[in-house]
């Protein structure tokens, strides 16, 4: 019986320290549970010596990975005057949308895109926003259907009735100073404008770590 058993503990392990224990003597018992134990001992030994992070690497710091949402106002031009629907998908395939040029910060950011791209005072050449009047003549509401609110039309402005339902803005032009707007035709052609300001949101991811 016992050699029986002597021969599976050669083969199995765990199980096979039961069947032992049933035949074999109280010494060799304790012999096997000691070098299961020095196992365990040595294998503990090997997890300490394991590398760990340096003290320059460890802190005291936090990181952190942020996704703020930017605002962002870019002008598209084109090699002829746009209409709305053109002007609307040249912005679309940015990622954004055209743009409601809501507060004076924004019309000057208008300003500055304008004259980056080239454009000159005197010319009747601007961009496209988002404002329109064409479900009620006269009665200027952004797209999202948003009353006007902030605006910027010179005294004599808007003054294109039924025939000009979009609206942009044009550096200084017949007594008129940088970022005045214009109502312009929404169909493209001599009474529009060649460029369209977008608005889209970017996310630029930041990563960093500071000492708290
Ligand atoms: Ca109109």
């Amino acid at each position: 019986m016992c050699m029986t058993r002597r021969l599976k503990h050669t083969v199995l392990s765990a199980v096979t320290l039961v069947l032992v224990s049933s035949c074999a003597t109280h010494a060799e018992y304790h012999q096997h549970s000691l070098s299961l134990h020095q196992a365990d001992v040595s294998k503990s030994s090997q997890q300490t010596a394991m590398p760990k992070l340096s003290d320059e690497v460890a802190g005291p710091k936090v990181c952190r990975i942020s996704e703020p949402e930017i605002q962002q106002l870019e002008l598209i031009t084109f090699t002829y005057n746009t209409n709305y629907d053109d002007a609307s998908e040249a912005c679309w395939n940015i990622g954004g949308a055209v743009a409601d040029i809501t507060t004076p910060a924004l019309n000057q950011r208008a300003i500055a895109l304008l004259h980056k791209a080239g454009f000159a005072p005197g010319l009747y050449a601007g961009a496209m926003m988002n404002l329109t009047d064409s479900q009620v003549e006269g009665n200027w509401r952004w797209a999202s259907g948003e009353p006007q609110g902030y605006s910027n039309w010179p005294q004599s402005e808007p003054n294109g009735g039924r025939g000009a339902n979009c609206a942009g803005i044009e550096l200084a032009r017949g007594g008129h100073a940088d970022g005045w707007w214009n109502d312009i035709s929404c169909e493209g052609g001599g009474d529009a404008y060649p460029a369209v300001f977008c608005s889209l949101v970017v996310t630029p991811m930041q990563e960093d770590c500071v000492s708290p």
